[in-house]
């Protein structure tokens, strides 16, 4: 099977539009409800005065750079991406591609110092940087939950909050995903991308590829035989919501990233290595009975520079089950617009699906 990686389609708008960035170091309950007023808005937010030290980053940044800088025959040890490892252009097992290179991580201790082995030469070394790194993020997203809670007013009680005891959980099934989109080759011929890349066909491939037996809305930006060879706006990660709780990204000072507040509209997320950009998750979008949106984003390899990001995706046990909050609901004005989920399932829906779909339309009550 071919597939032409995507480009944007030029019936896109680009608006100029800054994300909101909100300074934890102010007073909380004023946090709190910038927090919840972002939420709302835009599912993205940027925030600074975290308490995220920066040599903790700075070392995360640097054994990533180490791993992405190794020969492809070294890097594919860490391989295939079943779905953690390492993978290179496909994301998932139906099909996507991108211009990106990535190591995806089970935030497990044990088995991060399994995979270690086969990721860096100092095994203990990187063990120690991916450890820290997330033991920091995990408590800036529990506190950033607990600020979402409080301006939400829900609970009525003192953190953890209903939303940060279930990444909190020892079974929590968080994700680090370490993602390198290379420069873009202007150089035909050199490119290590040409405008067709060969699906490695896997007997996974074959078997998920396009389930159409659901009744999921396709999205429209499947454009997969485009016939815009611009090279300069590939697509590095595709259209996507996020399917956890809550994301912390960090990215090095090269663009990429964008969000789509509506169809058809994307927004420049500019690059700020000093700040972590926020977003809200599939099911914190169901916990706060769409309160909160997750919105769609996709990354773009439009740079002559590298760029590097790190994403920490807080999630809830598999055995979790996710409800829209009582609290939220109003019976008859406002009711529950999801049915209960466990993780697990949504988790399986997620994986059964394409990157670009609407996966909780799949559990929307109405
Ligand atoms: C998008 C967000 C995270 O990167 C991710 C991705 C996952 C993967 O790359 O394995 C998915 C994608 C993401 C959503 C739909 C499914 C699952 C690829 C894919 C096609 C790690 C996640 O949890 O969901």
């Amino acid at each position: 099977m071919v597939v032409a990686t995507q480009v944007p389609t030029q019936s896109e708008k680009v608006k100029e539009m800054e994300l909101p960035i909100i300074d934890l170091s102010i007073e909380r309950s004023k946090v709190s409800n910038l927090i919840v007023q972002a939420c709302e808005e835009f599912g993205f937010f940027k925030v600074i005065n975290h308490c995220v030290p920066e040599f903790v980053i700075k070392t995360m940044e640097a054994e990533s750079w180490g791993f992405f800088s190794k020969p492809g025959s070294e890097k594919q040890r860490a391989g295939p991406a079943n779905p953690c490892g390492y993978g290179s252009k496909t994301i998932g097992f139906n099909g996507d591609v991108g211009e990106v290179e990535y190591l995806l991580l089970s935030t497990n201790f044990q088995s991060i110092s399994q995979r270690s082995k086969t990721i860096s030469n100092d095994p203990i070394k990187f063990r120690c940087a991916v450890s820290s790194y997330i033991e920091e993020v995990r408590g800036l997203a529990c506190e950033i939950l607990d600020l979402m809670a409080e301006g939400l007013g829900v609970p009525h009680t003192t953190p953890p909050s209903v939303f940060s005891s279930l990444i909190r959980d020892v079974d929590n099934d968080s994700l680090l995903r370490l993602n390198h989109y290379p420069p873009l080759i202007k150089d035909r011929d050199t490119s290590p991308s040409p405008f067709h890349h060969t699906h490695a066909p896997s007997s996974t491939n074959n078997l998920h590829h396009h389930h159409h037996h659901h009744n999921y809305h396709h999205h429209h930006n499947h454009n997969n035989n485009n016939n815009n060879n611009n090279i300069n706006n590939r697509i590095g990660f595709g259209e996507h919501t996020d399917p956890q709780i809550l994301t912390i990204l960090r990215s090095n000072d090269v663009g990429g990233l964008q969000i789509s507040p509506e169809d058809g509209v994307w927004v420049p997320v500019s690059p700020d290595p000093n700040t972590f950009c926020v977003n809200v998750g599939d099911v914190l979008q169901a916990m706060t009975n769409g309160r909160f949106v997750s919105v769609r984003h996709r990354a773009l390899a439009n740079s002559n520079k590298p760029r590097m990001s790190m994403a920490y995706f807080g999630a809830p046990p598999l055995h979790s089950r996710i409800t829209p909050l009582p609290e939220l609901l109003i019976p008859g004005f406002r009711p529950a617009l999801y049915m209960p989920f466990t993780w697990a399932e949504y988790k399986k829906a997620a994986y059964s699906l394409r990157l670009s779909d609407s996966r909780l339309d799949l559990f929307r009550t109405q």
